[in-house]
């Protein structure tokens, strides 16, 4: 089954992201119900391997955190947008997170790439070059606020591709330890 690891963003602040859908040739917006946060892409693993990993993610020991948004972004440059964002700050205890997310995929022999977590919540796709519209969004004089959020668990999911694209199944939340720690504002 085709697998990825991430933090669920509340309805509420799904619908308030899903509302900075604008008009851009080539795009494709990720629509309200799967915005999430990517803590790791595992692809297709086998199913044998599933319990094992349910088991070293259910070792994981990193503390809950809050989660703060910062301005919209893209991948891999402005030169040639592919993937439109908002990005998150990389509080110490996300990154932390992260890493132990990475390690236990490794531990089960699940491949991952070397390239350092860039935290963000995907918004969009693009087919097609920069465009006026792409640039326009990104320069937006006024950035988007969103209020932050207490993350208190992590998802496995399974991403089902259908004909009418990828569904998103919750596979098993763990929960996080609570911590007193917030962040600067
Ligand atoms: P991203 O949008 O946060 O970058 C579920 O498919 C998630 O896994 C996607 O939202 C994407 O995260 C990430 N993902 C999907 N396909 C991927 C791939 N081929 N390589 C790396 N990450 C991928």
């Amino acid at each position: 089954m085709r697998l990825f690891i991430a933090i669920e963003i509340p309805d509420e602040l799904k619908k308030k992201i899903s509302c900075l859908h604008v008009d851009i040739p080539g795009a494709r917006w990720v629509p309200a119900e799967q915005i999430h946060l990517t803590l790791a892409f595992l692809g297709e693993v086998e199913e044998g391997a599933v319990e094992l990993l349910k088991t070293e993610l259910a070792l994981i020991h990193s503390p809950e955190f809050k989660l703060c948004f910062s301005g919209t972004g893209c991948f891999p440059g402005r030169h040639r947008p592919r993937v439109l964002w908002i990005g998150v700050e990389p509080h110490p205890h996300l990154k932390k997170l992260a890493a132990m997310v990475r390690e236990a995929v490794l531990a089960c022999g699940i491949p991952q790439e070397e390239r350092p977590f860039s935290p963000h919540i995907t918004l969009a796709r693009l087919k097609f070059p920069a465009s006026r519209e792409s640039g326009a969004f990104l320069d937006q004089p006024e950035k988007p606020k969103f209020t932050p959020f207490r993350v208190r668990e992590f998802t496995l999911f399974q991403s089902r591709l259908t004909s009418q694209g990828a569904v998103h199944i919750p596979i098993r939340n763990f929960t996080l330890p609570p911590s007193g720690v917030s962040c600067e504002r």
